[in-house]
């Protein structure tokens, strides 16, 4: 899963970043100069740690977030980075894009805008990714009109693709995001190759001053989950001893770490379940989308299980913690064997049987 950090300049970026990852060793080196920073996170998973506790003798392999700053993506009178396009680039291979806006003072760091405005500031940066979807679309329409004249191959297909581009540029001419146009399957494969920004989920973080920390912002123009947190604080936070760290969040009245709530809203956003699997020596947490099946949860692990699937043992999480261990799980009757069919549950510890 990548995530991405976008905003305008100076508004914390990489003071978020810092929050979410740490000084950690997670941190790579960009290969491009249109990203700031990088790092691979793991996802803090208590559920894991619970099952490392009753083996630890296997492996334990959590899920992992590749979390990227990018930088200038938002072109403007007071500054136009030359790595703009190849950071609109990487943000289309995004699978979710975090927005930071800014509402802490700082007379050393200026907004750039020469004023705070959290509402101007969200809706500037989503008229950016809206219009740089419907320059996409407007291209590639020019193209295809052209292209229907002539009686090609492809002519059938590419009046199919261009009518559903043009419900596209019609929507985004109206202001409104690609996703939220009725579209099906066929259609949505028609435009995937877009990545078109306003199809991608999408998370707010309002990176306030030291004197808001607990200040919610409903007011906000997004559909997107909405997260405020003193970036800075909580980057301060992570460089501190567990003890002192619990008594420095007491004060603040932060009840969980920002880099955790940023990563419990991103699979909240995405509509994620986790799925756990103990085979052989290594225990492993899995994420498929909600309301997916045992044969999708199959081939998320290797398409061989998914070809050769028969049977699936499911138990969950929450039974095993209750009851303490697998054979008092199964003495209760709650292991259950399922088909293809079954629909993976948030917290479900899967055994495949297959055969290839
Ligand atoms: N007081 C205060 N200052 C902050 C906070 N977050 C960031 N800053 C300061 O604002 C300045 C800019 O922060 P960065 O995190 O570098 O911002 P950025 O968006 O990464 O900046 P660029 O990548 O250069 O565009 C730094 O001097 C930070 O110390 C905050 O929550 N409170
Ligand atoms: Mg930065």
């Amino acid at each position: 899963m990548k995530l991405a950090l976008i905003g305008l300049p100076k508004c914390g970026k990489t003071t978020v970043f810092n929050a979410v990852v740490g000084t950690h060793k997670e941190r790579q080196t960009p290969a491009h100069s249109a990203v700031q920073n990088i790092a691979m996170v793991k996802v803090p998973d208590e559920r894991l740690d619970f099952l490392h506790s009753l083996f630890p003798e296997k492996r334990c392999t959590p899920a992992s977030i590749e979390l990227l700053e990018l930088v200038g993506i938002f072109p403007s009178p007071w500054e136009v980075h030359a790595e703009s396009a190849t950071a609109l680039a990487l943000l289309r291979e995004m699978d979710l894009i975090v927005e930071v806006i800014r509402t802490f003072p700082d007379e050393t760091t200026p907004h750039p805008k020469g004023s705070l405005d959290p509402v101007r500031d969200l809706r500037d940066m989503e008229q950016e990714l809206l219009l740089n979807d419907l320059l996409s679309a407007e291209k590639r329409i020019d193209k295809l009109k052209k292209a229907i004249t002539k009686p090609t191959p492809t002519q059938q297909k590419d009046k199919e693709e261009l009518e559903v581009l043009l419900r596209c540029k019609e929507a985004l001419d109206k202001g409104q995001d690609v996703s939220t146009l009725p579209l099906t399957t066929t259609q949505q494969k028609q435009i995937k190759g877009f990545c078109f920004f306003t199809e991608k989920p999408r998370l707010v973080v309002v990176n306030v001053g030291e004197n808001q920390v607990n200040r919610e912002f409903k007011d906000l123009p997004t559909k997107a989950q909405v997260l405020a947190f003193c970036g800075k604080l909580e980057s301060e936070l992570l460089g501190l001893e567990d003890k002192e760290r619990a008594e420095f969040q007491g004060a603040w009245g932060i009840s969980e770490p920002a880099g955790l709530r940023l990563l419990k809203a991103c699979y909240k956003t995405l509509n994620l379940v986790s799925f756990y699997t103990m085979e052989g020596e290594e225990i492993r947490v899995w994420s498929i989308p909600r309301g997916e099946t045992a044969l999708t949860a199959a081939g998320k692990i290797h398409s061989d299980i998914a070809r050769g699937f028969i049977k699936a043992e499911v138990m969950s999480l929450a039974d095993l913690k209750t009851l303490g261990s697998i054979k008092e799980v199964k003495a209760h009757g709650k292991l259950h064997v399922v088909g293809k069919e079954h629909i993976v549950q948030d917290g479900d510890i899967i055994t495949f049987r297959f055969h290839v």
